[in-house]
């Protein structure tokens, strides 16, 4: 059976410019402060917090006329996450990445391809991010990676990081969706992505669609990346991200869900995404994320 490495590596990754709302860039440091690297030292693993890497952001927002938002800001991020997650790879460790906005997920996982190129993904989050420049309705990179992930879309984003690894359309798993654009959704049905809805989440119940997803997945690979979006959850879980749809998942769902992945002993690397501070409550969100960390890494199986 495989085995979870212990050896993880944190990388914060402070950027919010692939969203509409600030703020995001303040999310590694409140989960941090809510206590990640003790909670997971207790587990058992060896934890080294790498810091955080380059990022440059704005202030203010400005939609561009080519419908990327704060591209500049955006790549560069992305490119120093890429460097940094590829070198604690090449190291053996774990890395555990800490958002900042859903854009960087680009640069987790074109790394994590870079090592697995059969690399299967776990995307927890209320919506679908498999926007291209020419679907997105708000030109918001963090609405964009998947796609990009997969070789649509702006040549900019596809050509981030190393170019022979894509991910496959049969590797990525979707759970919680409830807000997908029209565009996302012809896209989705088009490849014929495995997409378990809250609809699914709420008829079938949280254990059935981990199981499911699970099956499918382990079906293809060994190696699992979870990108988590806070908004996965409800809001009145998660308040601390910037775009909150009701109907999310509750703590206890999540948790389960995590956890069933941490049995898999598959999981190669992860990231934590759109926790932001600024309008969250007591660091509610980021206390929220540094228990599911750990639910992730198996801390309360025995
Ligand atoms: N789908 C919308 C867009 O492309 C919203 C994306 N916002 C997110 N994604 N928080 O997880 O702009
Ligand atoms: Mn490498
Ligand atoms: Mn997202
Ligand atoms: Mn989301």
């Amino acid at each position: 059976n495989p085995k979870i490495k212990d050896q993880i590596a944190l990388i914060g990754c402070p950027l919010d410019m692939g969203a509409s709302l600030r703020g995001g860039r303040l999310g590694p440091e409140a989960v941090r402060l809510a206590g990640l690297e003790d909670r997971l030292k207790k587990i058992g693993y060896h934890v080294t917090d790498h810091g955080d890497v380059e990022v440059h952001n704005g202030y203010g927002h400005q939609r561009a006329q080519d419908n990327l938002n704060h591209l500049a800001m955006v790549k560069e991020a992305n490119e120093h996450l890429y460097e940094k997650v590829d070198q604690v790879l090449d190291e053996g460790a774990l890395p555990l990445v800490l958002g900042g906005d859903h854009s960087i997920a680009m640069g987790t996982i074109k790394a994590s391809l870079n090592h697995y190129p059969d690399l299967g993904v776990l995307w927890f989050d209320a919506h679908g991010d498999i926007n291209t420049d020419q679907t997105s309705p708000s030109g918001n990179i963090h609405g964009m990676p998947v796609a990009a992930l997969m070789g649509y879309g702006a040549s900019q984003l596809v050509d981030l990081g190393q170019r022979d690894h894509l991910l496959k359309k049969e590797n990525l798993v979707y759970i919680g969706s409830r807000d997908l654009d029209q565009g996302e959704r012809k896209i989705i049905r088009d490849l014929g992505i495995k997409v378990f809805t809250m609809h699914e989440v709420d008829a079938l119940g949280a254990q059935e669609v981990i199981r499911e997803a699970l099956d499918y997945l382990t079906a293809r690979t060994d190696h699992i990346h979870v990108s988590f979006d806070m908004d996965v959850l409800d809001p009145q879980v998660a308040p601390g991200t910037g775009t909150k749809v009701p109907g999310g998942m509750a703590y206890r769902e999540g948790r389960l869900c995590l956890e069933c992945v941490a049995q898999t002993g598959r999981l190669v690397s992860c990231e934590f995404v759109e926790i932001n501070p600024i309008l969250d409550h007591e660091n509610k969100t980021a206390q929220t994320a540094v228990s599911l960390a750990g639910s992730l890494l198996g801390e309360w199986l025995i």
